[in-house]
C-alpha cells in the first residue's frame, strides 16, 4: 500500500544550507595542523555525524591517539573555525530550491521538521532567517544520540504527532539515511547519484521536484 507523506523531516547541513563545505574546511585545517591530510572522500564519513564522533574518525584517519582532554581542545578549536566561517553566511548559501520546496509542501498541509546533529543549528537558522519554516526543530542541542541512531527523527515525528511510517526524511549523509531506515521512515538522499544507495530515491537537489510539483509518497 502506498502511504502519503504527512510529514517531511529535513536535515540541515548539506540539505538546506551549504555548510558541509565549512565543516570540511575546518576539519581539514585541524588535520593539517596535526600533520596529516584529509580528503573530500574522508569527509563523507563525517557527514551527519556528531562533532565528538567526527573527531574520533578524523584521528583514526590520521592514526593518532589523543587523550580526552586534548580531544576536547581540538573539537573546540574546530568549532571556533567553523563558527567563524558560518558567521558571514548569507541566504545565497541556501541550497537551490530548498526553501521553495518546503513552502510548497506547507501549502499541501505537510508538516515540516528539522532534524540535525548540529549544535550550531540555532545560529544558522537565525542567520538565514528560516526558523519560521519548521513546525518542530530537533538539533544537536536537544538530542543526545547521534545519527545513525534514529533518535532525532523519532523525536521529530513524535513532536509533530505523525506516525513514523508517514514521514519522509531528506538527508545528505549515509549515517542519516541509516537513521531514517532505523526509524521506519522513507528517505530521500540529496547528493550525487551513486552515493546514498540505501535511500529510497536520490535527488541532486530540490529544483527538479519543484518543476514537477512532485510530492514523494
Ligand atoms: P556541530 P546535519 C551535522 O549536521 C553535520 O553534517 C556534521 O558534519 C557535523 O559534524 C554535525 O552536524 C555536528 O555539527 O559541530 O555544528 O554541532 O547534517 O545533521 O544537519
Ligand atoms: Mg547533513
Amino acid at each position: 500500500m502506498t502511504r502519503t507523506m504527512r510529514a517531511a523531516i529535513f536535515d540541515l547541513d548539506g540539505v538546506i544550507v551549504d555548510t558541509a563545505k565549512y565543516h570540511y574546511l575546518a576539519w581539514k585545517r585541524l588535520a593539517n595542523q596535526l600533520g596529516f591530510d584529509f580528503s573530500e572522500a574522508d569527509n563523507e564519513r563525517l557527514k551527519g555525524v556528531s562533532r565528538v564522533r567526527s573527531l574520533e574518525i578524523l584521528l583514526e584517519i590520521g592514526g593518532l591517539k589523543v587523550d580526552a582532554a586534548d580531544r576536547e581542545v581540538m573539537a573546540s578549536r574546530k568549532n571556533e573555525w567553523y563558527v567563524q566561517y558560518i558567521s558571514n553566511m548569507t541566504p545565497a548559501e541556501l541550497l537551490p530550491g530548498a526553501v521553495d520546496y518546503i513552502a510548497f509542501l506547507k501549502t499541501k498541509g505537510v508538516k515540516i521538521a528539522l532534524a540535525s546533529a548540529s549544535k550550531n543549528a540555532p545560529l544558522i537558522l537565525d542567520r538565514l532567517k528560516i526558523g519560521y519554516l519548521f513546525d518542530v526543530v530537533i538539533d544537536g542541542t536537544k538530542a543526545s544520540k547521534a545519527k545513525p541512531d534514529p533518535e532525532v527523527f523519532i523525536r521529530a515525528a513524535a513532536d509533530l504527532g505523525i506516525p513514523n511510517e508517514d514521514c519522509v526524511v531528506f538527508e545528505d549523509a549515509e549515517a542519516g539515511i541509516e537513521a531514517a531506515i532505523r526509524a521506519g521512515m522513507r528517505s530521500v538522499g540529496v547528493g550525487k547519484p551513486g552515493n546514498l544507495t540505501a535511500a529510497d530515491i536520490v535527488i541532486t537537489g530540490f529544483a527538479p521536484l519543484l518543476t514537477l510539483s512532485l510530492i514523494p509518497a
